[in-house]
This record gives C-alpha cells, structure tokens and sequence, in this order.
C-alpha cells in the first residue's frame, strides 16, 4: 500500500479558457481522496499548493502569454513534488492546466533521475517558447522539462533536464508541425491513435511497462483528460474526437497498477465547468482508482 501525497495546482494560466482552477475541487468532490483509502492507502497530505510571486513580461515572449504565472507556480509545484518523492510518498498532482506538469517533471528528476514518463494526452505538449503559435503554455511542459527553449525563462534555476528518450507518448492525434520535428529530433516515443488502433492499448501499456522494468527505473504517470474520448469525457478545453474509450483508459491504469512501477501521478485539464453533472471528475477518479488497485473481479497479477 502506498502513501499518497493529493496536491491540488488550482492553474488557468496555460491556457485562455477558463475554468480548470476548479479541477482539485471537483475531484475532491468526485471523492479521490476517500478512494484512496478505501483501497487501503494511506492519505498523508491533502492540499492546494500556493504559487511563488514571479514578475515576468510577457512581451517578449509573445504569443506566450502568463509566462510570470507558469514560472511561480512551476517553481512551487516543484518543490512539493520533490518533497513528497523524496519522503517516500506517491504525489498525485491534481490540474490545473498541464502545463502543471513542468513542475511535476523537474522534481521527478531533482530526486529520481532515470525515470520515464507516459504520456497520455491528445496531444504531445512539446511546444517551447519559441515554437508555440497558440502561446498556451500548456502546450510546453515536455520540451521545457526536457530543457528546450525557456526552460532557464520558467525554471529560474538549473534543472536536471528528463531524458526525452524514457518518454512515451500514448493517444496522440494532435500535433504542430514544429512540435513534430523536435519529437523525432529528440527521440521521443510516440504511440499515436493509428498505433492504438492497429496494436491495440494494452500492448503498446506493456511494452512501455516491460521497457522499463528491464531499466529498473520508476515511472511517472501524467493523464491530460483529453486523452479520453470527448463523448465519455466533455470537461476539457481541447477536445479531440476519437480518444480512448473508457476500457482502454481502465485498461492502461490497471495494467500499470500490476506493473508496480508507477511512482508519481499528474491528473490534469479537467475543466469542471464544462462538465455534465461531474461525470468527467467520476471518470477520472475511477481511473485513478484502477491506477491503484481497484479491480473489477479479484486475479492474480497478471505476467506483463
Ligand atoms: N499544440 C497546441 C494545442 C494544445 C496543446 N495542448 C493542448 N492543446 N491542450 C498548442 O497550443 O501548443
Ligand atoms: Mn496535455
Ligand atoms: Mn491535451
């Protein structure tokens, strides 16, 4: 059994569509906290995190916009993050927009350098400062964790840069034309819906899975709701059509709860605003709960 750090990033900033500040609360309110202890884990720390005061100008970074913002709460996020490994803990990072994730990915590599990231998202988040033509800072937080442009600009200090290689990309169907060229010049796996479809989820989840055990690294989980198809999942600012459904979402978080390499989570962009009744802040708890343990019948671990 784990214990579980629930930090909440009540963020906005990366994108102009308002609302997913509100997406610690409904998860809250969707029961995550209680989930986790009804599956015997132990709930250490439950709060919001408050962001560092940076004054920066966005003028010069235009189009990106709230750029001050990203840094203050990146810088934050990091250090709770990194507290909550470094303590023995599982942080769930709860969004917020993900561009939460910069925070979440530096502090991985502050205390376990060598871990690998999945990466389930529509889209691959690989914009720098320099490539992004929206200026959503949501579209940022892999290449900056990775050390591409503005990573000193929202860092403020040196990081220990992920390895683009241990990241693995699964759900993929939205990508920018730079975006695309520096994921294959920095050699990041990407398993996008055509690969899905044609391998089906639960080879692709194991053949990460298998990957990474055989490095004997950790495994850090971030899970944009986006991922999900938009009819099962509407809360979102981005919708794309044809994401997972909701057994090959499950499916992905049992297979990486038999794994038991998964050390840290990011559960990001759910915009309650946009939800219908919470269905999406059920979903996303449910799938949390497959990510720890919860099973539809008892079975034996399965051999991955
Ligand atoms: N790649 C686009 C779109 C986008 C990225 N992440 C989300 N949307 N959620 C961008 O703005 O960088
Ligand atoms: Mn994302
Ligand atoms: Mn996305």
């Amino acid at each position: 059994m784990a214990t579980v750090s629930v930090l909440g990033a009540p963020t906005q900033s990366g994108t102009y569509r308002r609302g997913c500040l509100m997406g610690p609360a409904a998860l809250r309110t969707a029961g995550i906290v209680e989930m986790l202890g009804e599956l015997g884990h132990q709930v250490a720390e439950d709060r919001d995190i408050i962001p560092d005061i940076v004054g920066i100008d966005d003028g010069p970074y235009a189009p990106a916009h709230h750029v001050g913002e990203m840094a203050g709460w990146t810088r934050a996020i990091r250090r709770a993050v990194a507290d909550a490994l470094g303590a023995g803990r599982v942080p769930i990072l709860m969004g917020g927009d993900h561009s939460i994730a910069a925070g979440s990915l530096a502090a991985l590599t502050d205390v376990a350098p060598g871990s690998h990231i999945l990466w389930l998202d529509a889209h691959p988040d690989f914009n720098t400062l320099t490539t992004t033509t929206t200026g959503n800072l949501h579209g940022t937080p892999v290449a900056l964790a990775a050390g591409l442009d503005g990573a000193d600009v929202i860092y403020g200090a040196p990081i220990t840069p992920i390895d683009p290689r241990r990241v693995t990309m699964i759900g993929i169907r939205s990508v920018d034309p730079d975006e695309r060229a520096l994921l294959r010049a920095h050699g990041v796996t990407v398993h996008d819906m055509r690969d899905v479809d044609e391998y089906g989820m639960g080879a692709l989840v194991r053949q990460t899975l298998k990957r990474v055990a055989a490095e004997g690294a950790r495994l850090h989980v971030s899970l944009d709701v986006d991922f999900l198809d938009p009819d099962i999942a509407p809360a979102v600012g981005t919708t794309v059509p044809g994401g997972a459904t909701v057994r090959e979402a499950h499916l992905v978080m049992e297979l990486l709860h038999e794994s038991g390499l998964v050390g840290s989570l990011d559960l990001v962009e759910l915009n309650p605003f946009l939800d219908e009744r919470g269905r999406t802040a059920h979903l996303m708890v449910d799938l949390a709960a497959s990510l720890f343990g919860r099973t539809i019948m008892d079975r034996p671990t399965q051999a991955w």
